[in-house]
């Protein structure tokens, strides 16, 4: 049994937002909706429970917004990311301090090691993590020695394969119970073999990335076939609008660190 989430983290989207990096082709995302959008995703974690640390937008780091790729969070402490792409690396100042001010003790991926949280899927205290563009194979296991060392159980998962993959959770999410929603994305892996897999149909993929909130299932709006397919399984979807973001790459885990 999964222990309740008190807290979050969130960055503002900043006027930089647009200059991110994409390769969804969905068009330039609008500012004003975005930061609209990263409001309702505020008060729906709120009405989860969670307490929101929101810090300010900082215009050096257009992808700022997708904080969850700064950190790796366990229950006894947080692990600061290298991230993957250059133009991130600068992110992780003021999340460590944020996690700093949240009296979580740290630890650093270190160099030439890269990792980025979106590659890191939390199932009860065990980790799964995917070895992408973005979290390379030296990076995976530096996260997965810093895992165990802390208690917890860390496998790999190779992604490269899978061009549709930004990140392990773009088509996983772990819905607790031992369930995991999983995308036709996702190469089959032994790892996998231990969790009831919930199927997403490809129309759908978007919505692979959805995130378990103490008694909700966050999920991008849209996706009716999912949404069903929750609530038969007994959870209690709350659809959040995720469309600009969605034009940035991003899902609804990357907007927040929470714990
Ligand atoms: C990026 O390419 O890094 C951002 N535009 C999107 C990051 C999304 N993060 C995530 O899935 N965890």
């Amino acid at each position: 049994m999964a222990a309740r989430l008190t807290r979050a983290i969130l960055r503002a989207p900043g006027r930089t937002f647009a200059s991110g990096l994409t390769v969804a082709g969905g068009g330039a995302p609008d500012l004003a909706l975005a930061c609209t959008q990263h409001d309702a995703y505020a008060r729906a974690l709120e009405a989860c429970g969670l307490a929101i640390t929101m810090l300010p937008a900082d215009e050096r780091f257009p992808d700022g917004t997708f904080v969850e790729d700064t950190a790796v969070l366990t229950p006894r402490a947080a692990i600061v990311t290298r991230p993957g792409a250059p133009s991130r690396r600068g992110e992780v100042d003021s999340i460590a301090a944020a996690l700093r001010m949240a009296r979580l003790a740290l630890h650093h991926i270190q160099a030439p090691g890269t990792v980025d949280g979106g590659d890191v899927c939390e199932c009860d205290g065990s980790f799964l993590i995917g070895v992408s563009a973005r979290t390379d194979a030296a990076g995976a296991q530096q996260l997965a020695g810093l895992l165990r060392d802390l208690g917890c159980q860390a496998m790999l998962i190779d992604i490269r394969e899978s061009p549709t993959l930004l990140h392990l959770k773009t088509g996983l999410s772990y819905l607790g119970d031992g369930r995991l929603v999983v995308s036709g994305d996702v190469p089959m892996s032994a790892c996998l073999a231990e969790f009831e897999c919930i199927a997403v149909e490809p129309a759908e993929a978007y919505a692979a990335n959805c995130i378990r909130v103490n008694d909700r299932v966050l999920v991008a709006a849209g996706f009716p076939r999912f949404e069903e397919r929750l609530v038969r399984l007994g959870l209690d979807p709350l659809p959040l609008g995720m469309s600009e973001f969605r034009k940035m790459d991003g899902g609804l885990s990357c907007l927040s660190l929470r714990f």
